[in-house]
């Protein structure tokens, strides 16, 4: 089995279900040894909650690189999800120009920066633009729809033709990333679903809407893809198994209406390890 080592870069949101708090028990439970590089820490996501605290870690990611390259530490892969600042994404940029990267190691882009149409609060134009910069250098991306279209200007529908969102993976890929993963895909009303193109065949997976809006579940899916990748699934397999995953989490959550700021998905770990687990 392969036992890879990655290196997952995102914010820690204490209370919430997103970003770190997600992506290192999905990514442990995938099997892999999971490092993490916080970039921030938030007392609660930004989705909902009212007040919540900010701490930019940006001043320690030098010190940390520092430390790691006197260790002669390197990773297989790097993922990255919701970053603190612009600042931010020049500094990973420089992480994956490193020696913390070795010859064959991927580089995963999840440019979290918005949703249903809109960027998270806090972000703003000079963001998406150099949020382009980390997106167009990576092997693998994984947008959500409304991302995509801040990455290739195109104007937001909640229902998109299948060859639109065909087009911006195209221009996606015709920047230089080898494969498109873009969550949030409905081409029609009560339906939603996963497109994957890895320039060679593409793929949309569509399955039943779920009545659910909140942050996290672009986390879930993205881990759980991620956990897969590194497990050796190809891609589409892992698109598969990562959007079932989120696909059961989800509606487990809704049979609790008080659950509103996040997806419980620890109680479901043990079906994504016995998917990965199937040949
Ligand atoms: O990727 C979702 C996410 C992560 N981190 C923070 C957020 C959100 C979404 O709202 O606010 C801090």
């Amino acid at each position: 089995m392969p036992y890879k080592r990655v290196l997952t870069i995102q914010d820690i949101s204490c209370v919430g279900q997103c970003s770190l708090t997600v992506a290192l028990p999905i990514l442990s439970a995938s099997g892999n040894e999971t490092c993490i590089l916080p970039s921030a820490v938030l007392s609660t996501h930004t989705g909902g909650f009212k007040g919540w605290t900010f701490r930019d870690l940006t001043d320690d990611f030098l010190k940390i690189k520092e430390h790691w390259l006197k260790e002669n530490i390197d990773f297989d892969a790097f993922y990255t999800g919701y970053l603190g600042s612009v600042h931010q994404i020049d500094l990973v940029l420089d992480l994956f120009s490193s020696g913390l990267k070795k010859k064959d190691s991927i580089l995963v882009v999840d440019p979290a920066m918005g949703d249903y149409g809109k960027l998270y609060s806090g972000f703003d134009a000079a963001y998406v633009d150099k949020m382009k910069k980390l997106v167009f250098g990576a092997d693998i991306v994984i947008p959500n729809f409304t991302e995509v279209c801040l990455l290739t200007g195109k104007q937001y529908q909640e229902i998109h033709d299948i060859n639109d969102v065909r087009e911006c993976a195209k221009e996606i890929i015709s920047k230089g990333v080898k494969t498109v993963v873009i969550t949030g895909v409905s081409c029609e009303k009560g339906s939603m679903g996963v497109y994957v193109n890895n320039n060679e065949k593409d793929f949309y997976y569509p399955h039943q809407e779920l009545n659910r809006k909140c942050s996290g579940t672009g986390d879930i899916f993205a881990s759980a893809f991620v956990g897969a990748v590194l497990r050796g699934k190809d891609v589409f397999n892992a698109a598969l198994i990562a959007e079932n995953f989120t696909f059961n989490v989800i509606k487990y959550t809704l049979e609790n209406p008080a659950h509103w700021y996040g997806v419980k998905f620890e109680p479901m770990l043990k079906d994504y390890i016995a998917e990965l687990e199937k040949v």
